[in-house]
């Protein structure tokens, strides 16, 4: 028999949750009782149901993963837990931590990542819980964990449990006079059945494989060194087909190799490069965790995410999924651009726009009101699940491919032939120093709601941009009727051209100011996104004066 031991405490600041989970710097996870506390909170914030409980926990491979997947198991034992499921050596991807939650129907999950920052002992790591319905807590239980975080004094645990988490199957323990199970499971096979449920396999294979009317399709697929590796192996390798040469960076590392594991063109430029110089027809990267994505065509042909999210909305019923159940709503978050507004109105559907997070799709999602939605964080996703899905994204861009016969590049011509194109951009200006960011925030703010702004109107080049509107975008959800406030600056102009500014949420140090442009061509009008957006950016770090604030000349990462 097993004994819990009651262990006091002291609060730290600063354990709030951002745009999705505590994340902070490996060594601030480190510090004594740091992540004991958190976990501590997540549970009491579920005080009345954690008894008896189910919970997933998974994360994405990177460091201190495995040592806090020991002391979630001794946490929850201590604190009445009665099973766990567990991936493999504590490896979940985020979209497969929401499926096994939905499809066992457990309590919720605790996931262990920092996403898309880098990993190692000077790096990122995160803790984040998903609720029973599979998505990331609302701000309501963030808000709560967070509270309990700032009055912890004692949290419970089972010091001498020791749980082989390399083993898949089932262990038991006494814990004083209750079971607990731990139950280690495959961390893939959930998700692949699913998969295998949601899309037509066969036909995604004979598009890779090849047919009498068409040459095999040769696509590479990088999983920078994150969670997804055995993922993509096992679905586009062993299921599909596809050569083994087909998959980069497909061993989940750490430290991700000292990579960023961020799928952009930055931070994803060897994909680009490969693709750019070989015989590729279809590109994709992923995130650390497995639910960003970034898609790209042969001669490295870049679909934005916002494009993406059109296109797939366009082509729903090319998934059995969407061809069996149909689709309902669409939705972006608010700085995405509005390409899949023109798809949502062609086709007589629901739109929504919500703050940028994930978490605030899945109350409609919950409603039957939403089955298609991303955002220009390289986020797209489903009602299959409650996280976006990287590798979800690439097997729908495959079956759209495998239906229309057309390439990545036709299929973006010929929606941008029927819908006109959204040229969009993103400014990224990493970890600068706080308290200007701030302050330039406020001062915006107050520039763009005070008297006589709407109605203004500011030249570049040939462009001249009237404003229509500007505020600090705030939000109320359909459903449960809660706000979310103060969650980006925007400037819409008369002609539907959109600049909005915001902080990012899932940074660990510092500020970091992320700059959108969004303007629509009705027309064909071809052109660099880079070049055509020109005078709006212009307008935009004028009206912000983002440059002086921040003290940089040119961003980090423009996407
Ligand atoms: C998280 C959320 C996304 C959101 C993104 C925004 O992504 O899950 O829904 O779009 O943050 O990040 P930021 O606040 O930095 O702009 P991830 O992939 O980090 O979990």
């Amino acid at each position: 028999m097993l004994n819990v031991v009651t262990v006091n405490t002291n609060p730290y600041e600063g354990q709030k949750p951002g745009t999705s989970g505590l994340r902070k710097k490996v060594k601030v996870f480190l510090q004594e009782n740091y992540t004991e506390n958190f976990i501590q909170s997540i549970l009491d914030a579920n005080k009345d149901s954690i008894v008896g409980s189910t919970l997933v926990v998974g994360g994405d491979g990177r460091y201190l993963v495995k040592e806090v997947v020991h002391k979630i198991i001794k946490i929850c034992g201590a604190n009445g837990v009665a099973k766990l499921l567990i991936g493999q050596n504590g490896i979940l991807s985020t979209p497969a931590v929401s499926c096994i939650i939905r499809k066992y129907k457990t309590l919720g999950g605790i996931v262990l990542t920092a996403s898309h920052n880098p990993g190692g002992i000077n790096n990122d790591f995160g803790i984040k819980f998903n609720c029973s319905n599979g998505g990331p807590a609302p701000d309501n239980t963030t808000n709560e964990i967070y509270s309990l975080t700032t009055h912890i004094k004692q949290y419970k645990i089972v010091p001498d449990l020791v749980c082989a988490v390399d083993q898949i199957g089932m262990q038991t323990f006494t814990v004083e006079d209750r079971q607990f199970v731990v139950e280690v499971i495959d961390p893939v096979q959930d998700y692949v059945d699913y998969m295998k449920e949601i899309f037509d396999f066969p036909k995604i294979k004979t598009l890779i494989q090849g047919s009498e009317q068409r040459p095999p399709f040769k696509m590479l697929i990088d999983c920078m060194s994150g969670v997804t590796g055995p993922y993509v192996k096992r679905i586009f390798i062993s299921e599909l087909g596809a050569p083994e040469g087909s998959v980069r960076r497909a061993t989940p590392l750490e430290d991700f190799g000292g990579a960023h594991p961020d799928p952009n063109l930055t931070y994803a430029a060897d994909l680009v490069t490969a693709v750019k110089n070989g015989d590729y027809d279809f590109g994709a990267a992923f995130d650390g965790d497995g639910d960003r994505n970034m898609i790209i065509g042969r001669d490295a042909f870049f679909v934005s995410p916002s494009d993406s999210l059109a296109v797939l909305a366009e082509h729903a019923q090319c998934v059995p999924y969407f061809a069996r159940r149909g689709v309902r709503g669409l939705a972006r978050s608010m700085p995405t651009a509005a390409a899949v507004d023109r798809v949502a109105a062609k086709h007589g559907k629901e739109m929504f726009e919500v703050p940028t997070g994930w978490k605030y799709f899945g109350n409609l999602m919950d409603a039957g009101r939403l089955s298609l939605c991303g955002e220009e964080s390289f986020g797209t996703g489903s009602d299959h699940v409650r996280e976006k899905d990287g590798v979800w994204a690439a097997l729908a861009w495959l079956s759209v491919l495998a239906t229309s016969g057309l390439s990545v590049q036709g299929t973006l011509e010929a929606h941008w032939a029927k819908y006109g194109r959204n040229y969009f951009t993103r400014y990224d200006y990493e970890e600068c120093a706080s308290d200007p960011c701030n302050e330039m925030m406020q001062a915006l703010e107050k520039k763009i709601t005070a008297p006589g702004f709407v109605g203004s109107s500011f030249s570049s080049g040939n462009k001249t941009y009237v404003v229509k509107l500007a505020d600090n975008f705030s939000y109320m959800d359909p459903i449960d009727k809660s706000v979310a406030m103060k969650q980006g600056l925007r400037i819409i102009f008369e002609d539907g051209s959109r600049i909005v500014l915001r902080l990012s949420g899932t940074g660990s140090s510092g500020a970091t100011v992320r700059l959108y442009i969004d303007s629509y061509e009705a027309t064909e009008v071809r052109g660099d996104a880079q070049q055509m957006l020109r005078p709006l950016i212009e307008v935009a770090l004028d009206i912000s004066q983002l440059r002086q604030y921040t003290g940089r000349a040119a961003p980090t990462v423009i996407t």
